[in-house]
């Protein structure tokens, strides 16, 4: 086993409390807890731990925020954008310090830390522009009637979001909330909250009203329970495991029926035809699966190839899957960073376990890398049958799939035998193909001759136990606010 001499810079950690009211605050029962940089297993630093005194505080911060006659609720829509704007250009003003920040918290690569950061900054300038544009309609009516629609804000938005990601999910999450005028609690992953409570400070700066956005770190079952309950609280937007996403469903219905979206899991299928270019399909499916460690919803991680192509794809997915680079996080060469934290790390060691046990080939890769740390070594895994662990559940890590398929009624059908249904990819040149499996992908998205085609400007969201409502888009403001129709009756004739 070897190590390496990370190039991490040393970094000041500047903030590490809750932020409500744009004021820093204590846990309330005085707790913290430790942040692990994922590449060596050691504690970067304590954060304080939100409890429901500190969602109480939060509610009510927020609540003020969110009344008839707050500073937030007198702005003209075109000025909620203005200062959403502002935001966007802090992120960009920062990007160095917060890219080092989110490698050493998250683990993935610096370069691809800052594209989250150019794609965060993109995102909340894109819904910057929908604030003074979502607008109701007219109704046709009779003369003496007047029916119109009017968009309000919800009210006050839970936001609770994983580890993968996490500035990108703070501003996915935030846009389409502030464009309709809502206030935020958001709760950053336990794992890491660091770059969020950065985040914090910079709404701060762009001159959000106080309580508009707070920033709450925490744990699952406390903090984030602690949101799903409150009857304060009128709406949910949780990006997570399947597992906890029914959890707050259950949660938000029984306490007081909040309006909830889910992005949850995946298991995600890449179709690869016969009429393939076999070097392309071959780095389309490296990079679906193995892009941010392979911790990805969006994962491609069910890659069916056709017979006809099978060895050759195999031969030289193994070739560039033992070539890519893992390791420091902050070299530049560095293709693939650590998993986020050692029960994931175990977790998918386990899976990889499994796929061995039932028969698949494991063609390369899969152990652990280095001495410390949670990486781990790129695997290939051929022969893999659907009944198999390892194809059916979402494994969150390196681990590619290959499955070998003759017909495309076949692979359809074998496709969508999943609870999954959030993304589908496809490679061929033959566009009448390409139509079947878009008609018939259980799918949110399916991508043809590209994978991981995200835009801002695009929906984005699952079918089936993959999730509930859509994010990003105009689509993705739709949870965001009320529809209230307006009925007025003129009285009299002038
Ligand atoms: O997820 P959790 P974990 C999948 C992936 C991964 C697995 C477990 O398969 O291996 O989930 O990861 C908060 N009430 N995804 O354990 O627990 C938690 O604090 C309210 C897919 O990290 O779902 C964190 O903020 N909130 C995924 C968030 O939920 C609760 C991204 C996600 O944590 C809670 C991450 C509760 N009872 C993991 N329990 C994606 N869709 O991209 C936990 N949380």
């Amino acid at each position: 086993m070897t190590s390496f001499i990370s190039k991490a810079p040393h970094m000041e950690i500047k903030y590490t409390q809750i932020f409500i009211n744009n004021e820093w605050h204590k846990a309330g029962n005085g707790k913290t807890f430790p942040v692990i940089n994922p590449s060596t297993g050691e504690e970067i630093c304590r954060v304080e731990g939100g409890t429901k005194s500190d969602i109480d505080k939060a509610v009510e911060a927020a609540r003020n925020a969110f009344r008839v006659d707050s500073a937030w609720r007198k702005l003209e829509p075109s000025a909620r954008g203005t200062l959403m704007r502002k935001f966007a250009e802090l992120l960009r003003r920062d990007i160095a310090y917060l890219a080092q920040l989110e490698t050493l918290n998250n683990g993935k690569t610096l370069i691809n830390s800052k594209i989250d950061i150019m794609g965060s900054a993109a995102c909340i300038d894109y819904y910057a522009g929908w604030a003074d544009k979502f607008t109701g309609e007219t109704i046709p009516s009779t003369p003496d009637t007047f029916i119109y629609t009017r968009h309000e804000p919800v009210g006050i938005c839970g936001q609770i979001i994983p580890w993968n990601y996490p500035i990108l999910m703070l501003a996915l999450k935030l846009g389409p909330a502030l464009a309709c005028g809502n206030v935020v609690i958001l709760k950053p992953a336990e794992e890491t909250p660091l770059t969020a409570l950065y985040c914090a400070s910079l709404i701060k700066e762009a001159g959000f009203p106080p309580g508009v956005v707070n920033i709450v770190p925490g744990d699952g079952p406390e903090c984030g329970h602690a949101i799903v309950v409150h009857e304060g609280i009128d709406k949910i937007s949780f990006t997570g495991s399947v597992e906890v996403g029914k959890k707050v469903q259950e949660n938000a219905a029984k306490s007081n029926l909040k309006r909830v979206t889910l992005e949850l899991g995946g298991k995600s299928p890449l179709i690869i035809c016969e009429d393939a270019d076999v070097d392309f399909a071959v780095y389309v499916a490296h990079e679906a699966i193995f892009h941010n460690a392979a911790q990805n919803c969006i994962a491609g991680s069910r890659t069916f190839v056709h017979s006809k192509i099978y060895p050759e794809f195999i031969a030289k997915s193994v070739a560039l899957a033992k070539k890519r680079i893992v390791g420091d996080p902050f070299d530049p060469n560095t293709q693939q960073g650590p998993q986020i934290n050692s029960q994931q790390f175990k977790k998918i060691l386990n899976y990889i376990e499994l796929g061995k046990n039932a028969g698949a080939r494991l063609e390369c890769g899969g152990q652990k890398a280095y001495d410390k740390g949670y990486f781990i070594q790129p695997a290939v895994f051929s022969d893999v049958k659907d009944d198999m662990i390892i194809a059916r559940e979402e494994i969150f890590g390196p681990v590619m799939c290959v499955l070998k398929f003759d017909s495309y009624d076949e692979v359809i059908e074998r496709a969508n035998a999943t609870n999954f249904g959030l993304v589908a990819g496809v490679i061929t040149k033959d566009l009448t193909r390409a139509l079947k499996f878009v008609q018939e992908l259980q799918a949110g998205s399916v991508w043809v001759n590209t994978y991981a085609a995200m835009k801002f400007q695009a929906p984005f969201g699952g079918f089936k136990q993959s999730g509930q409502g859509r994010e990003l888009g105009k689509y993705g403001l739709e949870p965001y606010y009320e529809v209230k129709t307006v009925v007025m009756k003129l009285l009299s004739k002038i």
